[in-house]
């Protein structure tokens, strides 16, 4: 279900979305932002986590734009300052800084639109709910304050730098997790979809944390060390490499018997799961 035939269409939604945004350079900036070599993983989240894909399109594209704004944002030399993303220049190295402000505030607003003319009623209602709380002062934003807040400084314990993980990353997670317990009616098992959205988020950023310092330039579509240059709070900051790894494949473990709660076919969960392990 999960397969390339449902990313290669959900590219073309994408595509389709911005068919009658007016031709201008914000578009060319918008789209320049969106679309490439993105992994698309919070979409995919959401996809193998519901029964129908197609119902689920514009949950994903809603997540996307959000992630993909806080990217252009997050380059911006007042936040991380970063010329490069996904082995490209960043969106203000190629339109310029005041373009990209406007960029990741458009895909921001056009996130709750895309909601809006999808989704009816009390779905509609949860779903602009999560998206909003994951997303905003209470979510990732308040993590990139942490974030901000914190860099440079020799002093972060690791709780802290847990709590940086949880907002700045693992919240998006739990949202495309959380749209897929509303799409699915499935409010019962509410702490089961939070608790994998916060192991995964958790996992992804160790594994970001760790290829920072082991993987090239070409890999990661950044520059090597860039993150232990800027004085960032990583987990390498508290552990060796060996132990990340060990961390890492115990707490993987744990992600799988997880998915194994779900009382609903989770072959696609686990086959994603599989992909990050090894990614
Ligand atoms: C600017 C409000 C605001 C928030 C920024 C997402 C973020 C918060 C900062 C980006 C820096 C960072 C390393 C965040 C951790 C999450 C993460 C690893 C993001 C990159 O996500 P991928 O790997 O990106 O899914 P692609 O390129 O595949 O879409």
């Amino acid at each position: 279900m999960n397969s390339q035939k449902i990313m290669n269409e959900f590219e073309e939604y994408i595509l389709t979305y911005f068919n009658d945004f007016q031709d201008s350079k914000l578009k060319e900036a918008m789209l320049y932002a969106l679309m490439g070599a993105g992994k698309r993983f919070r979409p995919r989240l959401i996809f193998s986590a519901v029964k129908d894909p197609y119902k689920a399109f514009p949950c994903a594209l809603a997540l996307e734009l959000v992630h993909n704004y806080s990217l252009v944002h997050d380059d911006l030399p007042a936040m991380d300052d970063d010329d490069y993303r996904r082995g490209k220049l960043a969106t203000h190295k190629k339109y310029g800084e005041a373009l990209a402000i406007l960029v990741g505030d458009a895909l921001l607003t056009e996130s709750f639109k895309v909601l809006a003319l999808n989704y009816q009623g009390d779905t509609l209602k949860k779903l602009v709910d999560l998206l909003s709380s994951y997303a905003g002062a209470k979510g990732m934003v308040y993590g990139q304050y942490l974030d901000l807040e914190n860099e440079g400084k020799s002093d972060i314990s690791l709780d802290l730098l847990n709590e940086i993980d949880h907002y700045k990353t693992a919240c998006l997670f739990i949202a495309a997790l959380k749209m897929a317990m509303v799409l699915n009616h499935d409010e019962a098992n509410a702490d089961l979809y939070q608790a994998l959205g916060e192991k995964i988020g958790i996992l992804f950023q160790i594994q970001d944390d760790l290829f920072d310092i082991i993987r090239s330039e070409e890999e990661t579509g950044k520059p090597q060390k860039s993150d232990l240059k800027k004085g960032k709070v990583t987990a390498l900051r508290f552990k060796s490499v060996k132990e990340v790894e060990s961390e890492l494949a115990h707490e993987f473990a744990k992600t799988f018997d997880l998915i194994e709660r779900f009382d609903f076919d989770t072959t696609e969960l686990r086959e994603l799961l599989e992909i990050l392990k090894r990614r």
